[in-house]
């Protein structure tokens, strides 16, 4: 059965997708996005008050890479953290008053079905490749943000592979057409990944400064700085081309170029001595100490409409 102290399958993630919004229809609605690869649902939960106007919105998306489980364990443990202190807690109630979280559970869905069956460190989408026997795509190099130009392979083995061009995987599309087409009220896109403790920005495809690195740079202090007061977790945070990597085809970026000012992508625990097979025992620790800094940044949203 589900256990937010447990990493679960993707039957299990979608069995309680639709229990906890049955559960909660005041606070939680449930769209599809379209089908994987292989033809699985990408729901995506719509977490908020239903005040029957227009609110702004925050995207987070877990499970691009289909081995960083934690990622996963946290989109369902934002939902159940949400809806449970909504009413209780001041600031998750006035954050569900005033705006909506666009939540999906799990992005690579196929992938991730893949971790659990066959090989536990798969990274990439599950797609065919025309001309090569290697399967997948990397999607965090699939968006149209310097697509391919540096940080990312034209190899269809490599595990950064780009795609043969620009959301050619059907994950990236399904996820790039909703955010075009509510690119109005969403103000903020979280993308969560592991591993390596860190709170990235644009850009990773140039090392040019973002327009708004300053308030992105200071949004990222304040929120790692929240994170760090529960377990004294250190976080570092910066522009991803000079604090991680130089990458292209982002989501973030992606998104950032499209308008989507507030474009954070997270590297939860550890720091490498468990990386993607981070212990079960530490879910609960680093689900609750990254509440607090994605808070802070949808405060920081709220209160700079
Ligand atoms: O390389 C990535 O896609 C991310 N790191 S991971 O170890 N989870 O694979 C970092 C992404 C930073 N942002 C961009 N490169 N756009
Ligand atoms: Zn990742
Ligand atoms: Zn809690």
């Amino acid at each position: 059965g589900h256990d937010y102290t447990k990493y679960n399958s993707w039957a299990t993630i979608n069995d309680w997708a639709i229990s906890i919004s049955s559960a909660n229809p005041d606070l939680i609605s449930r769209q599809s996005i379209g089908n994987t690869y292989e033809g699985r649902t990408m729901h995506l939960l719509k977490i908020g008050k239903n005040t029957g106007s227009n609110k702004p919105a925050v995207f987070m998306d877990c499970g691009f890479h289909a081995r960083e489980w934690i990622t996963h364990a946290f989109c369902q443990w934002f939902v159940n953290e949400a809806v449970s202190t909504y009413g209780s807690d001041p600031d998750m109630t006035n954050l569900l008053d005033r705006m909506d979280f666009f939540v999906l559970p799990v992005f690579n869905i196929d992938g991730y079905e893949y971790t659990w069956n066959r090989d536990r460190m798969w990274r990439k989408t599950r797609s065919k490749n025309s001309g090569s026997s290697c399967i997948g795509t990397d999607p965090n190099r699939n968006f149209n943000a310097g697509w391919c130009t540096v940080g990312a392979s034209s190899n269809p083995c490599s595990d950064t592979y780009c795609g043969s061009s620009p959301e050619s995987e059907i994950e990236s599309k399904n996820l790039a057409n909703f955010i075009r087409t509510n690119k109005s009220v969403i103000k903020a896109y979280l993308t969560v990944h592991s591993y390596s403790q860190l709170l990235l920005f644009p850009y990773s495809y140039k090392y040019d400064l973002a327009a708004h690195h300053s308030e992105l740079m200071s949004v990222s202090q304040g929120a790692i700085a929240a994170l760090r007061s529960l377990y004294g977790t250190k976080y570092t945070s910066g522009p991803g081309a000079a604090t991680i990597y130089p990458a292209a085809g982002g989501s973030d970026d992606w998104a950032y170029d499209l308008g989507v000012k507030y474009s954070y992508t997270f590297e939860l625990r550890d720091e490498g001595r468990y990386g993607f097979l981070l212990p079960e025992s530490q879910i609960k620790p680093t689900c609750e100490e990254t509440m607090l800094a994605v808070k802070y940044i949808a405060n920081h949203v709220l209160n700079n409409l």
